[in-house]
């Protein structure tokens, strides 16, 4: 394996049409969602070779879990656990308010474990991803992600860190010192201003840097992005895109950015992939059905493409 390796939690979704209150929609979607899997698709949607590592039910949703990743070319190493595969109910409120529930307490992905993770798999790896979600979930699965961080360091293996603060896991409180720990200990890491501080005060690029990661990007949605690559700084706008769905677009970002860094792009190749994938994810409804192949993201330059 010479590509990206990432583990965590990935679960359904269900997904209600139209817009309006849970109990007023005509019909649901069943998908699946996981912040380090839909990296996982995304950069092997870019064509770069992906493994994702995770914990499902014996049940339909991960066998469906299971079929998608790979129907998509994610090498994806699925260990069958007794409890149940987590789901996501995502709702539109308003056309504005967009509503995720989880139920996902208990699940099998958050059973995840340090053994689940081969050394020799982290040791192979180009770049080992981890998110803030990970360690929110159980003790055991954030073992599993200091674990596998310490054997990617030792490695000489570039960690990954996707900051993804989730409110509805833990507080501000408890994640702030576990997700420091965590980014100071990463090569690369991503955040959003808002994530940023709650790891460090002042300036994001400077103070995420100050931890130990040479490259430091922070997404801002709307406003692009700023970075601090190997000291240099860099700033790109966002594309002036309509907003269909928001999430995933973070994901969509670190896999452009992470795929274009494995092909051996250069960091402001890499931004620019990254912007655009972060772009052509929040015009599509879904979590990951959204993540671009290289020619949509050339595709997305015209209007009419026959
Ligand atoms: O970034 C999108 C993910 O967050 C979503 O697909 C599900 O992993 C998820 C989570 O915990 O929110």
């Amino acid at each position: 394996m010479s590509g990206l390796l990432t583990f965590g939690e990935t679960m359904g979704l269900v997904t209600a049409d139209g817009i309006g209150a849970l109990d007023r929609v005509r019909g649901f979607r069943l998908g699946i969602g996981g912040a380090e899997s839909n990296v996982a698709l995304g950069v092997a949607r870019l064509g770069l070779p992906a493994t994702w590592i995770g914990r499902v039910g014996r049940d339909a949703t991960g066998d469906l879990i299971e079929r998608r990743l790979r129907a998509d070319g994610v090498e994806a190493v699925v260990i069958r656990d007794p409890s149940f595969t987590g789901l996501m109910v995502k709702h539109r409120r308003t056309g504005a308010l967009l509503h995720v529930d989880y139920h996902r307490a208990g699940s099998a992905g958050s059973r995840l474990m340090p053994a689940d993770i081969p050394v020799g798999a982290v040791r192979a790896a180009a770049i080992v991803h981890v998110t803030g979600i990970t360690p929110a979930l159980s003790d055991s699965a954030r073992a599993a992600v200091f674990q596998a961080v310490e054997t990617a360091r030792a490695a000489g293996v570039p960690v990954s860190v996707d900051v993804n603060f989730r409110a509805k896991l833990w507080s501000p409180y408890d994640a702030g010192p576990v997700l420091r720990d965590l980014v100071s200990r990463a090569d690369l890491v991503f955040a959003g201003p808002g994530e940023a501080a709650l790891i460090v005060d002042g300036p994001p690029l400077q103070g995420l840097a100050a931890l130990g990661p040479t490259e430091v990007i922070v997404k801002d949605g709307a406003r692009g992005c700023t970075a601090l690559i190997d000291g240099e700084r860099h700033t790109v706008p966002a594309r002036d895109v309509v907003v269909v769905d928001p999430v995933g677009a973070g994901d969509a970002f670190a896999a452009g950015y992470l795929a274009d860094r494995l092909s051996g792009a250069a960091p402001a190749a890499r931004l620019a992939t990254a912007i655009a994938a972060g772009a052509f994810a929040v015009t599509v409804p879904g979590d990951c059905e959204s993540l671009p192949t290289r020619e949509d993201l050339i595709a997305a330059t015209t209007d009419v493409t026959r």
